[in-house]
């Protein structure tokens, strides 16, 4: 009986030590994210501006169209007047200098209402665009379907020859280019969900990158004299032109510290 009630002490004290866990790993908050950009300013030992182009990609990539204005981040898409740049359009890309692991990506964004042109934020692994072999986590606005979204993830590799996908386009209920909403990537080993204003709405275990990847943003308009743009983005609307997508600020968490505000979601 003395011993009982000892060990009920023991186990006692131990209870007021070791607090329960508080519905871990749900323990950060969005405010409290060990990872955010509010884009107060393009922080270029944290923002690399990007100015590759490629074939579909009918923009000269230009340092001039990635600013930042109003606590935004800005990538501008309008149509090329100069004749020393071979492109009809110019656009805007930037990449996170910094590589992350498994975790939750959430960006608070509006697209670009660039008809023919697709404005974005994805996750991307290291590479090099001369031999377009990489991987990505993708969400995609096109200008011609700004009331939708395309979820995607990429496998290329054989230097772009061997494309493996998966992609859906899900409607929003809203116009993506009229109005800021928040927008979220969830990617784990074998599995990534994305999230619009926090709601799960698809999830996908096909071609899921395993290795570090970087967040970037870009805007852009397609060259439909390329296979597949046109179908893709639709037809170029030079009136819409010039275009912006805007970002207000990005937030990332780890997995063993996902925000409440994602707590058993999905
Ligand atoms: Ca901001």
């Amino acid at each position: 009986m003395k011993l009982k009630s000892s060990l009920l002490a023991v186990l006692g004290f131990i209870t007021i030590a070791c607090p329960v866990q508080p519905a871990a790993p749900f323990a950060a908050t969005l405010a409290s994210a060990i990872w955010s950009e509010e884009f107060e300013s393009l922080d270029l030992t944290r923002w690399e501006v990007q100015l590759y182009t490629f074939p579909a990609n009918g923009c000269n990539m230009l340092e001039s169209h990635a600013t930042v204005a109003g606590s935004r981040l800005v990538l501008r898409v309008d149509r090329n007047t100069e004749a020393r740049l071979p492109k009809a359009f110019n656009g805007g890309e930037v990449g996170s200098a910094k590589f992350f692991n498994y975790g939750l990506f959430v960006v608070r964004m509006k697209a670009a209402r660039a008809r023919g042109g697709v404005s974005a934020f994805f996750l991307m692994n290291q590479w090099q665009p001369k031999d377009w072999e990489h991987r990505e986590i993708d969400i995609e606005f096109i200008g011609n379907n700004p009331r939708a979204v395309q979820l995607t993830t990429h496998d290329f590799q054989n230097g772009g020859r061997n494309w493996k996908h998966a992609s859906s386009t899900l409607a929003l209920g809203f116009d993506a280019t009229a109005d800021f909403h928040e927008y979220a990537i969830l990617w784990a080993k074998d599995r990534v969900d994305w999230f619009v204003d926090r709601r799960a709405i698809c999830h996908e275990t096909r071609y899921v990158p395993p290795e570090p990847l970087q967040m970037r943003m870009n805007v852009y308009m397609g060259d439909v004299r390329e296979p597949g743009v046109a179908q893709w983005l639709g037809a170029v609307d030079v009136a819409t032109l010039p275009a912006a997508a805007e970002y207000e600020w990005i937030r990332y968490f780890p997995l063993d510290a996902l925000p409440t505000e994602y707590a058993g979601k999905p």
